[in-house]
Formats: C-alpha cells, structure tokens, sequence
C-alpha cells in the first residue's frame, strides 16, 4: 500500500534538492539514487515504489562496486600474481544488496538516505530477486568461498553458467499437497549486479570430425560440426572490510553471427531457426537433480561449453603475461567443484597438444599441476559417467584424447602391478558395458594434483570406498580434506543483525574484527554464567522466532506460538537426508499426545516443527515425502486436542533468503542422513552459528561440529557408519519384521496406511521403501532418534542451561567460517598469495 502513495513519499525538501542540483548539504548517496530515479530507471519520483527504490539503490551501490572492480582487476594484471580459479555449475548466491552494503560499509548511509526519500531499508531489500543458480549445499559453497576468498584479498575468480532460469520455484498443490514446479525467470526485472561483457565472447565447436596427424605426436585437428558463442557477464564479488572485488563470470550461449547462413542460404528457413535456438538453450536452465545424473546430452553440453569457454579466457589471460607455456601451472590454478567440470582436464591437454603444439608428456604434466578436485559425496548415483558414443559424436577430439590419456595411464597401473588386470578394469577411464562409459570421477582424480573430500569422515570415505586402488596407486598424500565452512558475513551478521549486535558489545570488540577472525567468538564462553548476558541472547532467539512467525502468518495464514520450541530440518528432500524419519517421528509424537490426559498434555514441551526443501521434479519418492508432510500438517494443526502442543508447517520454495529467516529462528535442527552419507552439510554450520542446538546422526560435518562444542552440547543418535552395510544386508538376506525391531515405528506405519493423512493407500511406495529393504536404515534408527528427541524436550525444560548450550556452540563455531577452508585451499592447493588492492 505504501508504494500507491503519493509523492512526495519522504522529505519533500530532500527529493526536490536532489533533483534540482541545489544540495550541498545532501549526502551523495542520496544524490545518486535520485539521480538513478530520474536516468537509468528513466522515473519520475512520483509513485515510486519500492522495487524502484531498490533499483535506483542497487543502481547507485552498483557504481561503488565498479570502480572498486576495475582497480582490483588492474591491479591483479599488473602485479601478476597466481591466480586461482573456481569452477562450478553453480552459485547459489542469494540475495546481493544488503551483502554489497555490508561489505563496503554502506548500510548506515543507505539507510539513512532511503529514509529521507520515504523507504525502509529492510522493505527495499526483499524486492530483490533471488540468484538462484544452483541446487543446494554444493552451489551454496561455491558462494560462500567467493565472499570468503575477495574478503582474503585472492586473487581468485569463479566460472559457472548465466542460466536463464534458475532452480524451480516449488509451489503447492491446494488441493491434495503435492509439489508444483514452476520456472524461475530471475532475470525479468534487469538484473543489476552483472556486467554484459559482450566483446568478451569465444567460439565453442560441437560434433564435426578429429583427424590425426599421424605422427605419432599425439595430435590431431578438429574441424566442422557446429560453432556456438559464449558470451561472458561480469559478477562483481565485493570483498568485507576491503576494497578487492573480485568476479564470477557467467557465461551465456548464443547462435554465432553467420552460424545459420547455410541452412538460410539453402532455403531451409525454419531448420536454420531452430538451430539458433538450439545454440541458446545451452545456458536456459539449470538441471534440478541434486545428487542425480541422467546422461542428459545437453547437460554434457553445459559442462564442455562452459569449461572450453573458461579456459580459452584463463589462456588467453596467461598469453598476456608473455611467459612460456610451460609456465602455465605456475600462474594457474583450477579448482573442479565436484566432477561436473571434468572436461576441462580434456580441453586443457586439447589446447596443449593441438593448438599448442606441447609434446604429450610435458602437457600432461601442466594439466596434472593445474588441477584440483574436490569430491561431494559418495553415494554411486551422482557419480557422473558418460555413454561412449554419446561423447563420439558431441566432442570427437576429446574422446580420441581421453582413449589415449586411458592408456597411457593403465601403461602405468600395469608397471606398477604388472599382471593385475581387475585393478586395471577398476581403474580404467571406460567402464565396459552396452554401451561402454567414461568414468568421470577417476578421470577427474588422475588429472588433478590433489583430492579432496568436504568433511573428515567422508574424506576418510573417499579414500576408504570411491578411490582406494587410486590410493594405493598414488599414495595417501594426493587424497586430503578440506571441511566445508559458511560465511559468517551472511549467515550471521546479515541474517541475525540482533545477535551480531549483542556479540559485538559482548566481546567488546568491533565487528570487523570478529566478522574476520570467527575464532575471536570463544570470548563469548567467559560470559556464560552472567545472567543479564544469557537474558539478553534469549531475547535475540526470542525476537528472530517472531520474525519467523509473522512471515508463517503471512504466507501461510497459519499462527504459530513463538514460546513453543522451534524444530526445524531444511534441506533437498532426499531419502538419503532422512526427512521421512522426521515426519514418522512427528506423527509418533501426536498419537502420543492423543493418548495423554489433557493434564499429562500441559507437561509436554511445545514444539514447532518445520520443514521446506524442494525434490527434484522426478523423484517420485521425495515428492511423495512433501506431500506427506503438508497433509499430516493439515490434520495436527487443525485437531483441538494437540494443536496447543504440537504444529507442523512445510513452508514452500526453500531458498536463500528463507535460510536467513528460518535458521536464526531454530532452537533446534535435524541433520539425520544414514550415518556415511551427508558428506559435510553446511546448514549445521549456520544453524549452531546462530545459536541452534543440534540433533543429527554421527555423520558429516556433525562430528567435526560435536568436537568444537562438545558432545553434551550435541544430540546424536543412530548406528555408526561401520554399521550401515551390515544392516543393509541382513535387511536384504535376513530382513527382521519393522514389528520386531521397532513396535513404534510399526504403530507410526500403520497410523499412516489407516488413511487419516489421505485414503486409497497414496502412501505405500514410501512406506514399503522402509518395509522392504530399508535402504536407509530408517527401522535401526527410529527407536534410538525417539529417545534423542525426548532429551532435547528435557533439555528444553531447563532453560537456563539450555541457553548456555546455545552459547557455548556459538562461541565454538571458528572452525567452520569459510575464511578459514578458502585458506587452506590457498595455501595447501592453490599456492596463491593474497594482494591487496591499495589506494592509487
Ligand atoms: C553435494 C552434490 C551434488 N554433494 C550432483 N553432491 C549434482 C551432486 O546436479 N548435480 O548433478 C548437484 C549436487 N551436492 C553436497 O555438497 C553434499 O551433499 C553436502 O553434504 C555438502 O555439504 C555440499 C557441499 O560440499
């Protein structure tokens, strides 16, 4: 309503000085916004509402980050150092403005200045759109070392994808639950944070035909096929407390100039058309299977589009340097997010032996130097591999490369174990079958200088289950780990300005120091036991809770009791995470309370629990989940004999912005994957840095999390990893009735195919995955999270030393800020050094 008043909407004396020139005494934000109104956006003041405040304000932001973007990058250029670059098919980034005013100190003026003209900062803030270019916790990652490594002062840039539409926005349906799809056509409304490089453009060659020389060099010459453009878009990375801005550049796909004239000269109008669609559908959309790979031509498409386009930039970035190829490891270092940009190792050695004409040997050698890879998880369904004649067809050359990289290789394996040829099968590139495939992953291993998982124990996995013949063959010291971390930029002082307030004046130190040095928070410990101290950061949790709660209200139209206890799990929906553990562990709780007195009920502790998360559009089991989920919702909330005591809500479209409101809200999370699949998580991070106890499985980064804060500070529960393949096969070969091993988890079972959630049996294909083979060890597990739960109520019930927990896990957070992973890359990987941009 506030955007149909009229103008003047703030100070009338302040907008019409601004727009006459007369103001001196103006500060110069305020000038340029207004002056943004009045030429980029071409608007009168009048009725602006507050989408155009915030575009005139990320306009005038925008202008700071340029001219600090162009001295960081002439700067870098002319000092030539290493330069490290981060190649992922996704960046999750979230919201930018109150990121760019953060990190260039500019809040305090903004919000000034949007005050005097009418606007509320916050209000303006949440006009902006989400950049919602990856799926989950990997995309989020990429995000967050971009922030951590410009605030480094590293010379690093990231490489992805200009998707046209970003991950699906998750909708649903009214009328039975179940979740709806619909595009994210994020960049309708102009997007003000890239830089259209559009002289900035390479040519990228599908299909067509690769001969060899015949010389036995190696070499050979790719020719014909189908030319594409990419086209690069500058994302300005701004740095906290410094002024270097680094960048990720995105880049789009579209038909080359001419590219058609064949099929147009022909005659062939329509065909010519649609070829040039065809070359734009590269970059249209993000594929939204976390965790799953199809074999997607296209997808295979991205990958070489997007890794041919980044290394042609990167080289012809090192020919300026004018040092010798041989050099190029010296300058270059390439981190592979996952096996996603594999092809790059390819490309590389293309460049190399083709166009530059480097014998194998030493070509090889550059590659093995510049590469990094870190792996992401272990379960066999993500692992990429691509059909053989799929690759012979789309990248020619690079097939005949990757036979030839193979057999040099398994010449090696065989010296090393001479006559061992099941190791060479397990080792080789191409694994055989109808048709045969190429295994990324062990071609992402051989062509890198090191390996890394995201966590100790998967890391340990890594080594132990996905790569141990790689081990053997390479020794221990390629494989390491680097724990994943979360920027406490973000994940704290933007999203809980409350808490980074109380911390600041707490420790008695400003915030730019302790935003940089997350290990400074254990001066919070020296406080526990000061009563004013505790009171005041449980009036923090308490206020985020409400925050929390008017937004339920809003969107939901549902009330929620900020005094009731706050659970929530928000994550990808996956049988592996477990959500299905939680929702059973839910409706147990309910028949509970529906057995109890009401007398008996008055003595249970209030919960809240709440879920959001998207399934991909394809998986069945997962959406089966959601809309389990929503409609026991729909039941509890509704029943008069338990809503006082327990609610439920699965809030729609997870996204970055939602983490922000709901993880500062969280008394507790549930991070309760089968113990050895989560490879890290990195919301446990954000939520335990908020002040958020934890309940979850011995699992990922939980570890790491419970040997900072204690195991009293943290609610485990579940078999061990070690445990997990036993069981798995005595559920295949000796399976022991749900009744047996569980009476409760029974009991829940049947409540549901009873049909009080929904009749007609709607439910069984996710009931039988834990009645008939339990992959996910959901029956071993369901008794012992039952009694974790109840020591989480116990706990609860005592809130003074429930607030102390909550402290002592904040306090002990240092570990997990991403400044401390993007350091250890860069010293232990990379071998870059940082280089401040200083003042000319
Ligand atoms: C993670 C993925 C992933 N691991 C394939 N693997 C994808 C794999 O579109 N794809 O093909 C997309 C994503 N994502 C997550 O990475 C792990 O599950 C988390 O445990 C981890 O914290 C995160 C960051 O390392």
């Amino acid at each position: 309503d506030r955007g149909k008043e009229k103008w003047p909407r703030g100070d009338e004396k302040t907008w019409k000085d601004a727009m006459r020139g007369v103001h001196s005494e103006l500060p110069e934000v305020t000038k340029s916004i207004v002056n943004h109104v009045q030429t980029s956006l071409a608007r009168a003041p009048y009725n602006l509402d507050d989408l155009g405040a915030y575009q005139a304000a990320a306009l005038s932001v925008r202008d700071n980050l340029i001219v600090n973007w162009n001295s960081t990058q002439l700067h870098y250029t002319r000092k030539a150092p290493k330069r490290a670059y981060y190649l992922s098919l996704e960046f999750l980034m979230g919201r930018t403005l109150s990121n760019a005013l953060l990190n260039l100190g500019l809040q305090p003026t903004y919000s000034t200045s949007l005050s005097n003209l009418g606007f509320a900062l916050e209000d303006v803030l949440v006009q902006e759109r989400d950049a919602a270019l990856g799926n989950g916790g990997l995309g989020r990652l990429a995000a967050c070392y971009l922030d951590s490594s410009a605030t480094q002062e590293l010379p690093l840039w990231g490489y992805g994808l200009r998707y046209k539409y970003g991950i699906f926005q998750q909708l649903i349906n009214e009328h039975d639950g179940s979740q709806l799809e619909a595009p994210d056509p994020w960049l309708e409304h102009q997007n003000p944070w890239e830089l259209p490089r559009l002289d900035v453009t390479y040519e990228i060659r599908f299909y067509g035909s690769a001969d060899r020389w015949g010389d036995g060099s190696g070499r050979a010459v790719w020719s014909g096929g189908q030319e594409v453009l990419a086209v690069a878009y500058d994302v300005m990375i701004p740095g906290y407390g410094t002024k270097n801005t680094n960048n990720l550049r995105l880049w789009e796909s579209k038909p080359k100039r001419g590219f058609d004239l064949q099929s147009f000269n022909a005659g062939d109008y329509e065909r010519a058309v649609e070829t040039s669609n065809s070359a734009a559908a590269i970059t249209s959309v993000l594929y939204p299977n976390d965790h799953t790979v199809f074999g997607k031509e296209l997808r295979l498409k991205q990958q070489y589009f997007w890794t041919a386009a980044s290394l042609a930039d990167m080289m012809r970035r090192f020919k300026n340097l004018e040092k010798p190829i041989s050099e190029f490891a010296e300058y270059n270092a390439i981190q592979l997010n996952d096996t996603h940009p594999t092809m790059a190792i390819v490309e590389l050695m293309r460049i190399l032996v083709d166009e530059e004409e480097v014998p194998w040997d030493q070509a090889w050698t550059i590659v093995t130097n510049t590469f990094f890879f870190t792996n992401h998880t272990v379960l066999p369904e993500a692992l990429e591999k691509w059909p053989v004649p799929l690759m012979t067809h789309l990248l020619p050359r690079h097939m005949q490369l990757i036979f030839d990289i193979n057999m040099l290789f398994l010449q090696s394996v065989e010296k090393q174990f001479p006559g061992d040829r099941e190791r060479l099968a397990r080792m080789s590139l191409i694994e055989e079958g109808f048709p045969q495939s190429i295994r990324m992953a062990n071609l992402a291993v051989i062509g890198s200088k090191k390996v890394n998982g995201v966590a100790e124990l998967h890391s340990d996995l890594v080594k132990r289950n996905l790569f141990p013949d790689f081990v053997e063959f390479y020794g221990q010291s390629k494989f390491a780990n680097v724990t994943n971390g979360i920027t406490p930029r973000r994940w704290l002082d933007q999203c809980n300005p409350a808490l980074s307030e109380l911390i600041t004046t707490t420790l008695n130190l400003p915030r730019e120091v302790w935003l940089k040095d997350l290990f400074k928070l254990e001066g919070l410990l020296k406080h526990v036991d000061d009563a004013k101290f505790q009171q005041r950061w449980a009036a923090v949790k308490r206020q985020n809770k409400e925050r929390l709660s008017n937004f339920v209200e809003k969107t939901l139209g549902i009330t929620v009791d900020a005094d009731a206890m706050f659970d929530v799990q928000v994550k990808r929906l996956h049988e592996y995470k477990r959500q299905t553990l939680n929702i059973l562990g839910v409706i147990h709780r309910y028949t509970t309370l529906k057995s109890m007195t009401p007398a008996e009920r008055k003595k249970v502790v209030k919960k809240a629990v709440f879920f959001a998360g998207k399934a991909a559009p394809g998986y069945y089991i997962a959406k089966l989940t959601i809309r389990l989920i929503v409609n026991v919702a729909r039941v509890i909330n509704e029943d008069p004999d338990t809503k006082d005591y327990l609610t439920l809500f699965f809030l729609p479209d997870y996204s970055v912005s939602l983490a922000e409101l709901l993880i500062p809200a969280s008394d507790i999370s549930q991070h309760i994957s089968t113990a050895g699949t989560e490879a890290s998580g990195t919301s446990n991070m954000k939520f335990c840095l908020n002040g958020g106890l934890l309940v979850g499985t011995v699992d990922g980064a939980n570890i790491e999390i419970a040997e900072e804060v204690g195991e009293d500070n943290v609610f485990f529960f579940g078999h061990l990893t070690p445990d997990v393949e036993p069981l798995r096969y005595q559920h295949t070969y000796h399976p022991i009735p749900v009744e047996e091993k569980s009476p409760a988890l029974a009991a829940v079972l049947n409540t549901v195919s009873s049909g009080i959630f929904g009749a007609d049996g709607i439910y069984e294909p996710l009931l039988n995955t834990v009645r008939q083979g339990d992959f996910y060890i959901l029956t071993d597990d369901f008794d012992s999270y039952i009694k974790a739960l109840e020591m989480v109520d116990e706990a609860y019930a005592d809130r003074t030393e429930w607030i102390k927990k909550s402290i002592r896990t904040s306090a002990k957070m240092g570990k997990f800020s991403s400044d401390r992973a993007i350091q250890d890359y860069a010293q232990e990987y990379w071998n870059i050094e940082s280089t401040k941009l200083v003042e000319e």
